[in-house]
């Protein structure tokens, strides 16, 4: 039997990387679409990397972009894949209102460019489509919680980018009777998760506050609600919608519910640290009101200080106040449930920059200057 081939658009990005290490791991052989950057790009794969000089090498990389459609063409014509996963994207909502057209470009239309790849070279019967799509698409939510046949109401540039790309999915299985899925995942982090946002910005930022790197984070609306999962969990069920006998729609969710303000209190609990919120709005903090003893050095910081200010600039123009969603159909029909609790999302992602935080009061006790990159 010959080996199965993956394309992974956006495999620098996190879920490329997961979803790349769980291929591998089933035997694929992976080829990742990765931009041309002036700096390294490949943090998040590079524990994957294989010597292109040595035979037999499954992970393959391709420069290319989703807004150039000779490219990816070309990249299609000379792979052949059984399965394309779609992940690329600029993926950040508060961004995509400082760029909608360039996010139309690459998240709707790239969308199209993949298809219509697919289609031109005469590959409809042999290769399936994973579109990313996204819980953002409920938007101004018309029914909690949310599931596949829940009317749609996007609220940012991100979010119309990503109906279109849902919608010409969809389109091209009618059409053409693509093997095409749209997998509408709700938030899914990880220790790899993109430092802008939210949870990560959290969780790194606490560690540095505990170690004495930083004095307070600035985040914006406190109260938005989200079903917050695991990215190992929901690349697995990216997987499982490819190996059905149709493509179809899914929502991948945990069907559990956190604000913000509750992320934070959870994330500040593992360094010990109990917050106490004072204020609404602009006005709002969080204030240490205790500190618990720990494994590893003690917080540098008191009761009492202040290590969460809300600062307007993170509010979005129209925001996106809750989301929960109902991921029955994927347990019925792929046997998936997510296995990661929030409490355990939490631990790893505070354990991670924990360590990292560590390594840079190493680097800054040593007499170098320490890095501290902003938003
Ligand atoms: P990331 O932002 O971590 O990764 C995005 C990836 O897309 C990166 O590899 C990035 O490259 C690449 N990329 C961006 N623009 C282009 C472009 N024009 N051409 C080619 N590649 C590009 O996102 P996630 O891994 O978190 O998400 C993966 C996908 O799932 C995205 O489409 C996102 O919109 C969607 N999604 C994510 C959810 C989540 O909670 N994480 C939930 C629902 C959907 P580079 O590394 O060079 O920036
Ligand atoms: P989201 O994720 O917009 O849901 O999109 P993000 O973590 O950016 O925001 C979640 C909620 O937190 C609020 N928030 C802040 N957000 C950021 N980034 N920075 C802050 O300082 C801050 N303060 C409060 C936001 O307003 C929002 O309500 C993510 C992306 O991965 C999308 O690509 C994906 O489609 C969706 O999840 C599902």
């Amino acid at each position: 039997m010959s080996i199965k081939k993956a394309l992974i658009t956006g495999v620098t990005g996190q879920d490329g990387a997961y979803l790349a290490e769980l291929l591998l791991g089933k035997g694929y052989e992976v080829h990742g679409i990765k931009r041309r950057a002036s700096s390294f790009n490949t943090d998040r794969i590079d524990h994957l990397y294989q010597d292109p000089h040595v035979d037999n090498q499954r992970f393959i990389l391709h420069y290319g972009d989703l807004t150039d459609s000779s490219n990816l063409i070309s990249i299609i014509q000379r792979v052949q894949p059984d399965e394309v996963y779609n992940l690329a994207a600029m993926s950040h909502v508060a961004v995509s209102f400082e760029m909608p057209e360039y996010t139309a470009n690459a998240d709707g239309l790239g969308t199209l460019r993949l298809l219509e790849a697919i289609r031109m070279l005469g590959l409809e019967t042999k290769t399936r489509f994973y579109q990313a799509s996204t819980s953002e698409l409920y938007g101004l939510v018309q029914e909690t919680p949310q599931r596949e046949r829940t009317p749609f109401y996007p609220r940012s540039p991100y979010a119309v980018a990503k109906l279109y790309a849902y919608w010409i999915t969809v389109n091209y299985r009618e059409a053409y009777g693509l093997h095409a899925s749209n997998g509408i995942l709700f938030n899914h982090e990880s220790p790899v998760r993109g430092e802008t946002f939210v949870t990560r910005k959290i969780t790194r930022a606490l560690a540095r506050i505990a170690l004495g790197l930083q004095d307070c984070v600035y985040l914006g609306n406190l109260s938005a609600q989200r079903d917050w999962g695991h990215a190992r969990d929901y690349v697995e069920a990216m997987w499982r919608m490819l190996q059905q006998p149709q493509g179809d729609d899914y929502v991948i969710a945990t069907g559990v519910q956190h604000s913000v303000r509750d992320f934070i209190a959870l994330a500040a609990a593992e360094l010990g640290l109990t917050l106490a919120f004072e204020g609404e709005g602009l006005d709002e903090v969080a204030r240490v009101s205790a500190i618990a003893a720990v494994e590893g050095p003690p917080p540098r910081c008191r009761v009492g200080d202040v290590i969460v200010r809300v600062d307007p600039r993170y509010f979005r123009p129209t925001e996106v106040e809750t989301l929960l969603g109902d991921a029955s159909k994927a347990r019925e029909r792929l046997g998936w449930a997510p296995t990661t609790s929030i409490e355990t999302l939490v631990r790893e992602m505070m354990a991670a920059d924990y360590s990292a935080a560590r390594r840079d009061e190493l680097v800054k006790s040593a007499g170098f200057p320490a890095y501290d990159a902003h938003e």
